[in-house]
């Protein structure tokens, strides 16, 4: 039998208009539209055979919605991170209780810090973003939980953008999506595309059952995409992109056999 993907979501916070915010102003979030984009990202997931099941809704968490952050899912375990906000901090025990019954758990320690979107997986690759949400030590406890289990563990760092997954995403096994102003394109050692010029956020794109969610106003890049032989799926992801998120963040992928 081949094997499942759990997508856990989460619907998106009521407060969500007082979202963390650090490379982009601060505008009107309609709370509405936020939440109809989310659930058009829900059932692209389902679309492309993800079980998708929602956590509890947390109001108490403005950014609750943006689930990858609260942790990096390996095949062997969970590790639980600490976000670099504290305001984000809460948002960790739902995850915990969901993902335990899934994985064996183990977690980034205080005073490290370590954001879901600052970790790149490709295969048994890892790329850890530092300098930003995540520190060195969050990085170091990173590669102490994983390279036991044979990851390939590395630290590299990000400049102008909010996290690593902005800056650059896997499209396919051996491919990346990059935004070179960002981050160095040659440090992964993997064949690389360019987001177009005019697009600086489109480097974060889904991989999932051989396709990829990509925003939908991204078409300049989607164009790029597409002639490299990617098949995109387009969601709605422009009301989210007001609380600096993207369309990984929106999810923890679990495969599950
Ligand atoms: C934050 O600043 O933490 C949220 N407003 C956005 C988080 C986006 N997450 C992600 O890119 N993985």
């Amino acid at each position: 039998m081949s094997a499942r993907v759990v997508a856990f979501t989460r619907e998106v916070p009521r407060t969500i208009a007082e979202c963390e915010l650090t490379h982009v102003a601060r505008e009107p979030i309609d709370v509405a539209a936020a939440r109809a984009e989310h659930a058009a990202y829900e059932r692209a997931l389902a679309d492309a055979r993800c079980e998708v099941r929602r956590l509890a809704d947390d109001d108490d968490h403005p950014d609750a919605v943006f689930v990858e952050d609260t942790a990096v899912v390996l095949d062997e375990l969970a590790v639980l991170a600490r976000p670099g906000a504290a305001s984000r901090r809460g948002e960790i025990d739902t995850v915990a209780d969901a993902l335990g019954t899934l994985r064996p758990l183990a977690r980034i320690d205080a005073p490290a810090t370590l954001d879901g979107g600052d970790v790149l997986r490709v295969g048994r690759r890892i790329w850890v973003g530092v300098g930003g949400r995540t520190s060195a030590e969050g990085a170091a406890q990173l590669r102490a939980h994983a390279a036991p289990l044979g990851y390939d563990v590395r630290a590299v760092a990000t400049r102008g953008c909010l996290h690593l997954k902005s800056a650059v995403t896997a499209v396919a096994d051996d491919l990346l999506l990059v935004n070179p102003d960002w981050v160095d394109a040659d440090v992964f050692g993997l064949r690389t595309l360019a987001v177009d010029p005019a697009e600086p956020f489109a480097a974060n794109a889904l991989l999932v059952s051989g396709r990829v969610l990509h925003g939908a106003h991204f078409a300049r890049t989607r164009r790029r995409l597409e002639a490299a032989g990617v098949r995109v799926v387009p969601v709605p992801a422009e009301e989210l992109a007001k609380a600096e998120g993207g369309v990984t963040c929106g999810s923890i992928l679990v495969t599950v056999p």
